[in-house]
Formats: structure tokens, C-alpha cells, sequence
């Protein structure tokens, strides 16, 4: 199995959203084992501690919650990000969704300056495609695919010189998109898959056509993976939680078949509140999954190869 440089690099961003908790997100990771878990599996882990975010002098907005710490985080994101890259594969430690703001940001500037193109499966119940100028409860965690595909509407935040293009973007998981959300997704080629199509067509349907097409593009994949992609039944932990969402099995089946696929560089693991969970098991599923997706598996053969 190939082993990596695993690099864990804490993101507590809290700002994202009005219901704290998330601060304490890196480090329930840490306490569920996450570096034990992927060193056990062969792999080099370094634990780089938690970023801090840039102190910036931006007036906060009207309506948007956190404005001014949320543009301190991406900016001290997306350095850590880009620098991270060069350095091994780096596991974020959220911290809520709005981090990928930053950590996504930097790893589009990596994978533009070696000259490969980025796609980024956002597993999520939502599409997070809001821009500030849409978003109705005000909250930025709701917000990063729309700023990382280079809407308009991010004044204040770092500008997108490398756009994800839209045709590289996988939504997996799908089941609470708001209105304006629906309506701009519509005028994109992003790649959306509902909960209804999961159960329609089994889960490995659309992960195994969006991994061919990375590798046959040459790309290199960011994961990022949000607690309330999986059913609420599961993993608790998240102020955000819709139910019907992803089984155990199919969120493991997912990282698997990442994992076979050879093809993921770095990897968001957001919006844990350990505030909300019960007995610390929605942080030991997140630890489970980022252990699929890093080699971990039963018996030691390849995903099964279907028609
Ligand atoms: N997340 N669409 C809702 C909002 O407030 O804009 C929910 C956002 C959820 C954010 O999944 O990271
Ligand atoms: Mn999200
Ligand atoms: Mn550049
Ligand atoms: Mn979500």
C-alpha cells in the first residue's frame, strides 16, 4: 500500500455559523485517535497544531455573521494550505465548513503552480453555494463552493485567481439546498447528486464516474467531508443536521474507493461540534472514515469491480 506524509493541521474555526462549538473540533480528533489510527496503517503523521487566523482591519457587515474573523481565517488558511501541499497530504481539522474557504483556496494555488488540474468531491447535506449576498441566515460556513468556483459577492476576501472549474466539482450527499442556491447551481456544470439518486442508484454510481474522470484528467482531489453528510442517526454532532443522510457503510464505501483510487491529495474533515455529540461517536465515525479513505479495509483487495 502506498504510504503517505500525513500532515493533521487544526482549523478551530468557529465563525462560520452562529452556534459555537466547533472550536473544539481538532481536538476531539486528536482525542478519537487520528494519528494513531493512520499510523497504525503504515503512514508518517505529523500533528502541526492549530492555525491562528490573520488579524485583519475589515469592518464587519450587516447580516453576515463574523465577516471580519471569517476573511482572517481564510487568509491564514490558504497560506497553510498551499505551504502544507508541497509538504505531504494534509487532513484539516475543522472547525466549520467556512474553513474550506481557505484550505481549498491554497490548494488550487498549489495545484496551479505544478501545472494539474483540481477537482473537489464535497460530501455534504448541503451545497454550501450561497454568496454573501444570498445567504439568508448569514452564515459563511454556508458559502465556500460558491467563492471557490469565483462567484461574485466575496468582497473583502482574498480574490480567486485559480476558480475550481465547475465541471470538477462533485456535490455528494444532497439533501437540504436552499432556494438561491438551487436556482444559481442550475446555471453550472457542477456535478449534484441527491440523496434520492444515492438510493436510486447506489452510492459507488457517481464516485465511480467523477474518480475516472479525475484520473483521466490528470487531477489531483480534494475531499471535503461534512459531519451532516451522514444521517443524523449516526453522528450527531453538527448543528446542522438533516435526516436521510449517508449510512456508515455507504460514507465508508466512498472512502474506499477514494483510497483505491490513489487519486486524493488533501482532505477537510468540518463542521464537528463536540458540543453536540453523544459519548464522542460522531468523532470516532469521522476517525473511521478518514481511516478508509487512507487504506484502511478489511481484507486486502481492491474494490470489486462491477459492470
Ligand atoms: N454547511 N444553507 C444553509 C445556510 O445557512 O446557508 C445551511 C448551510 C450549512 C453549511 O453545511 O456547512
Ligand atoms: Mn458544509
Ligand atoms: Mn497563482
Ligand atoms: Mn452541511
Amino acid at each position: 500500500m502506498t504510504q503517505f506524509r500525513i500532515l493533521m493541521i487544526g482549523a478551530p474555526v468557529d465563525s462560520g455559523k452562529t452556534r459555537p462549538g466547533c472550536l473544539m473540533g481538532p481536538d476531539a480528533f486528536r482525542s478519537a485517535r487520528l494519528q494513531g489510527a493512520l499510523e497504525d496503517l503504515g503512514h508518517e503523521v505529523r500533528d502541526l497544531g492549530n492555525v491562528v487566523p490573520d488579524a485583519v482591519d475589515i469592518a464587519p457587515r450587516d447580516g453576515l455573521h463574523a465577516l471580519p474573523e471569517t476573511i482572517g481565517w481564510t487568509q491564514s488558511l490558504s497560506r497553510t494550505a498551499k505551504a502544507a501541499m508541497a509538504d505531504g497530504l494534509p487532513i484539516f481539522l475543522g472547525g466549520d465548513h467556512s474553513l474550506s474557504l481557505g484550505t481549498v483556496h491554497g490548494v488550487a494555488a498549489h495545484a496551479a503552480e505544478i501545472g494539474k488540474p483540481l477537482f473537489v468531491l464535497w460530501l455534504d447535506a448541503h451545497s454550501d453555494f450561497h454568496t454573501p449576498r444570498t445567504t439568508q441566515s448569514g452564515n459563511l460556513h454556508g458559502t465556500p463552493m460558491a467563492y471557490l468556483t469565483g462567484r461574485d459577492g466575496f468582497d473583502g476576501f482574498p480574490p480567486v485567481p485559480h476558480p475550481v472549474p465547475e465541471a470538477n466539482v462533485c456535490l455528494l450527499g444532497l439533501r437540504s439546498v436552499d432556494g438561491p442556491e438551487q436556482e444559481m447551481l442550475s446555471q453550472t456544470a457542477i456535478r449534484r447528486h441527491d440523496m434520492r439518486e444515492i438510493d436510486e442508484y447506489g452510492i459507488a454510481t457517481p464516485i465511480r464516474a467523477f474518480l475516472a474522470d479525475v484520473a483521466a484528467a490528470g487531477g489531483m482531489l480534494h475531499v471535503s467531508l461534512d459531519v451532516d453528510f451522514l444521517d443524523p442517526a449516526v453522528a450527531p454532532a453538527v448543528g446542522t443536521t438533516v435526516p436521510g443522510g449517508a449510512t456508515v457503510r455507504e460514507a465508508h464505501l466512498v472512502m474506499e474507493m477514494l483510497h483505491d483510487s490513489g487519486l486524493m491529495c488533501s482532505m477537510d474533515l468540518v463542521e464537528l461540534n463536540p458540543m453536540l455529540d453523544e459519548r464522542g461517536r460522531s468523532a470516532q465515525v469521522m476517525v473511521d472514515l478518514a481511516a478508509s479513505a487512507l487504506g484502511r479495509r478489511v481484507f486486502d483487495r481492491p474494490t470489486p469491480r462491477l459492470l
